[in-house]
């Protein structure tokens, strides 16, 4: 097989032939409508932008490309990478390919380890992370072709290039953050010849005799690499790339949307939360305990942390796939039981705090079952990651994947700026009011 380049250069035209047709066929068709409510609930269900490299589906989860999540867990992240850009799995010859790419990019510049080590030490791990990517803009390629006049056909290229010194680059940051951050030593360099999530694991400077927590840093780099273009990391992105800003703006903007809390901040507020209930009642609570430890919780107005979600309506696959994974690998460790047993009790208390809040006029929550957000933290406290604030960046090493290959996809057909319609709330009264019937009330 080709390189993922060449793999790509043959496949976008016949991609931009489609959209092209698409548009040009059925461009003033109708696919959705915006409800009032949508208008001032965060658009939530209105079909407004395109991402073609996975989907959500409510009852069943991501699938990559069409392949659902468990089915494909098994693939490497420069697997997924591939996949999510092109819908096809590398063969061996362009998976090492891939991977010497990302290899020769691999080499951080000292300025960023200077510029993060200048922050003061309560920065937080994020920010450290998008500065870290976003003072790289000085590196891209797509800003210097365009600057010289870049034909529009060959943006994704730039973006390619862009794309991959991030993919190569953001693992050595993001593991050297930790380091520095919790005082674990110098920085760690990439290992030429090692995989991708090896190489992380390894950066990361955790002993792993048995090789079992690169397992688990690859699965969780697979699992979090994409959740369709609507989300707000992507959605961020998505926004700030298509004012042609480069993928180093793009990217860091994306991530300060992944900190926070009801993002990607909640893996770090979920543990906080399980180890706040262990300390409370001395190791792994009773059901009878958590019940009233999540009532309080939602009685003092705050959220569970790690339940719910925008889309989904199901126990998140993400968050199966780390089950089994939790049984496999750490069955007896405290915190995992914990998380398990408050995926016993919390689906059942959120449902009834929730017909409570429908009899005190407040929404439902739509959603009473748990995110990957709910265990992803207690399998990385058990390698020895305790040190939480600094979950958010891991999510965030493999969510860039997803934010690039939705940028290079965007350039490549060509997606304009996003912009759309605000309307006032004096214009949604005028137009409900020319709605409703004479004599009738407005709402
Ligand atoms: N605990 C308490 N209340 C909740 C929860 C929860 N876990 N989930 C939803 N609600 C509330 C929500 O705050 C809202 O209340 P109000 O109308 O008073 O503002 C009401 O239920 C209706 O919200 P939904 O329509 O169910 O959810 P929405 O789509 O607005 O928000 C989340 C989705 C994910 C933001 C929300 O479920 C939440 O805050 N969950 C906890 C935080 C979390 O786990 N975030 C991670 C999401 C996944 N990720 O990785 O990004
Ligand atoms: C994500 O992975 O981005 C989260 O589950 C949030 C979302 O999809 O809205």
């Amino acid at each position: 097989m080709a390189t993922l380049q060449d793999v790509l250069m043959e496949k976008i035209p016949a991609y931009r032939k489609e959209v092209h047709d698409l548009l040009e066929a059925k461009g003033d068709q109708v696919i959705s409508q915006v409800t009032v409510q949508q208008a001032y609930g965060g658009m939530r269900g209105v079909k407004g932008m395109i991402c073609d490299t996975s989907v959500v589906d409510p009852g069943l989860g991501v699938a990559v490309r069409g392949r659902p999540l468990l089915d494909i867990k098994h693939l490497w992240p420069e697997e997924v990478f591939f996949l999510l850009l092109t819908g096809e799995l590398p063969d061996a010859e362009a998976k090492a390919a891939l991977q010497r790419e990302l290899d020769r990019r691999s080499q951080v510049p000292e300025y960023v380890w200077n510029a993060l080590r200048a922050l003061p030490k309560d920065t937080s791990p994020m920010a450290l992370l998008a500065t870290g990517v976003l003072i790289m803009d000085r590196e891209s390629v797509f800003r210097k072709w365009y600057d010289k006049g870049m034909k529009r056909e060959d943006y994704w290229l730039a973006m390619l290039g862009d794309s991959l010194n991030i993919l190569a680059k953001l693992p050595v940051i993001a593991a050297g953050i930790y380091r520095i951050c919790y005082d674990h030593g110098s920085v760690m360099h990439w290992t030429h010849g090692l995989d991708y999530g090896a190489n992380f694991a390894n950066m990361l400077g955790i002993a792993d005799p048995a090789g079992n927590f690169a397992k688990l840093v690859r699965l969780y780099l697979n699992f979090h690499a994409d959740h369709e273009g609507g989300n707000v990391s992507a959605f961020t992105c998505h926004t700030v790339g298509s004012a042609l800003s480069d993928a180093y703006y793009a990217v860091s903007a994306g991530l300060n949307g992944l900190a926070g809390p009801l993002h990607g901040l909640a893996n770090q507020e979920c543990i906080a939360w399980i180890l706040q209930v262990m300390e409370k009642f001395d190791g792994v609570p009773t059901e009878e305990q958590l019940r009233d430890f999540a009532f309080k919780t939602l009685r003092s107005g705050r959220v569970v942390p790690g339940y719910g979600h925008a889309v989904l309506r199901v126990t998140d696959p993400r968050f199966t796939g780390f089950h089994d994974f939790g049984h496999e690998y750490l069955p007896d460790d405290p915190v995992f039981k914990t998380v398990d047993r408050v995926f016993t009790v919390v689906p059942q208390v959120l449902r009834e705090f929730s017909e409570e809040r429908v009899k005190a006029g407040k929404h439902p929550i739509a959603n009473c079952w748990p995110n990957v957000d709910a265990i992803s933290g207690s399998l990385m406290y058990h390698f020895g990651i305790t040190e939480f604030p600094y979950y958010t960046v891991l999510f965030s090493v493999s969510r860039v994947m997803g934010m690039l290959s939705q940028l290079i996809m965007n350039r490549a057909i060509g997606t304009p700026i996003t912009r759309p319609k605000s309307v006032s709330t004096h214009w949604i009264r005028q137009q409900v009011e020319a709605q409703t019937p004479a004599g009738a009330p407005a709402s």
